[in-house]
């Protein structure tokens, strides 16, 4: 499919730091070590409504990873699915009389805008499910190859007992696992598994749903083998960053990690599995099932899109925290004064706000610090501090560069 189009993004004076991230499989902060291109995975929308605070939340914490990868010299290789297929997106177009592939397309649509609007870095592959069905297929045929697999009633499901490492990556205990599998699309009830756990790979016809061809027969993927197809397919095993939201540690890429590690042998899969912090709104996490959302378009029309990457960036990515309006508010104020300073003749000194923004940024993305370190600059430059005539267009280009703040 296709992407969005990118930034600008400027070069800044010097080299980064090594950037380091709290991976979940590890449990702890390490450095990332890309080679000479870093290889970034990042879990998109499932396209049945518009993009909200959470999920733009989550798009901008890897933004920051890409920007930052990029400030250190590396390329970046990021690799993106849409959820085009999939119960929830059937569900909505069945409730609301809409086809499915349009309602997809349309979200898809909105989401691009949103995206550039916020300026999150575009993928170089943007992939939708439905564009690969093949090759999942083909993905699953070399499971069922590896003994991987089994069949239930046309149904094919990942045999957990097959993956010796199950639960390193959330870390999470049998009860927990459990618990989250039937909350977030698995079917740990259905009789005839083997295991409780056992996730679907590929699921038989049923009438009314969308299906494709396939060697198991007609049907369509399912959720969790989509992402390990396309991150495999574009970036190969053993990438460097594995991301989304904490509520994709389990099951999806907990089981995205054991399909990839069976199919190419590779463990881990992804270097690093990294997850963003969950918004909410009125005390309950922001949820398309929910309907509880500020949606991104819908602020856009009242406020400058970069006064809501502002609002996003107050609070550090892993942090679960709730959205107020006051929030954005207060962003706008701050937005127009770092426009003040930037737009100056002339201020302090801004070598040392790179240096300082790049040791809070690369240590597991401090934002909030970040910010921190811009409002210092910004207070000294409005009350008349520095006669540096170079430093108002530096910190301008380190906002955009490292935030993504265009000023
Ligand atoms: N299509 C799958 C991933 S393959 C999916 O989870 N789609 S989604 O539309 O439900 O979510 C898209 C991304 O936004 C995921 O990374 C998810 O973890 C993240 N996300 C969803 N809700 C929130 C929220 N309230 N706060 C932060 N991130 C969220
Ligand atoms: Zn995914």
């Amino acid at each position: 499919m296709r992407s969005w189009s990118a930034p600008k993004v400027p070069r800044l004076p010097g080299v980064g730091a090594p950037l380091r991230l709290f991976d979940t499989a590890a449990g702890e902060v390490g450095p990332t070590q890309p080679g000479p291109t870093a290889r970034l995975y990042v879990c998109g929308i499932t396209p049945y409504d518009a993009t909200h605070l959470g999920h733009a939340n989550t798009y901008l914490a890897f933004d920051l990873v890409n920007r930052l990868w990029r400030d250190a010299g590396h390329e970046v290789h990021f690799t993106q699915n849409a959820t085009d297929v999939d119960d929830p997106l059937l569900e909505r177009a069945e409730q609301t009389g809409q086809d499915w592939r349009e309602l997809a397309e349309r979200e898809i649509e909105l989401f691009r805008t949103d995206m550039e609007a916020l300026r999150i870095l575009p993928p170089r592959e943007y992939v939708g499910v439905t564009e690969v069905i093949d090759q999942v297929a083909e993905l699953i045929e070399l499971l069922r190859d590896k003994g991987a697999t089994y069949d239930l009633d046309g149904d094919v499901y990942f045999d957990v007992a097959a993956a010796p490492k199950f639960g390193a990556v959330s870390g999470y205990s049998e009860e927990r696992m459990l618990d989250l599998f039937g909350q977030r699309g698995g079917d740990p009830d259905r009789a005839g598994k083997k295991h409780p756990l056992d996730w679907l790979l590929w699921r038989a016809e049923r009438p009314g749903e969308p299906s494709w061809p396939s060697p198991f027969g007609q049907g369509r993927p399912g959720w969790h083998i989509e992402c390990t197809a396309i991150a495999l397919a574009n970036l190969g095993s053993g990438f460097d960053v594995a991301g989304g939201g904490s509520d994709l540690i389990f099951p999806h890429h907990e089981c995205g990690a054991h399909e990839g590690h069976v199919a190419g042998g590779e463990w881990p899969f992804a270097k690093a599995y990294v997850h963003a912090g969950m918004v909410a709104l009125d005390g309950e996490k922001m949820s398309k099932s929910k309907g509880n959302l500020v949606f991104v378009s819908r602020l856009r029309q009242e406020t400058d899109p970069m006064a809501i990457r502002l609002a996003l960036l107050a609070h550090h990515y892993r942090s679960d925290w709730e959205w107020t309006a006051d929030q954005l508010a207060s962003a706008e104020v701050r937005l127009a004064r770092w426009r003040s300073a930037v737009g100056l003749p002339a201020g302090p000194e801004a070598e040392t706000v790179l240096a300082e923004l790049r040791a809070r940024m690369t240590d597991d993305l401090d934002a909030p610090g970040a910010l921190a370190v811009v409002d210092a600059w910004a207070d000294r430059a409005l009350a008349g501090g520095g006669a540096e005539p170079g430093a108002p267009a530096l910190v301008r280009d380190i906002v955009d560069a490292l935030l993504g703040v265009e000023l």
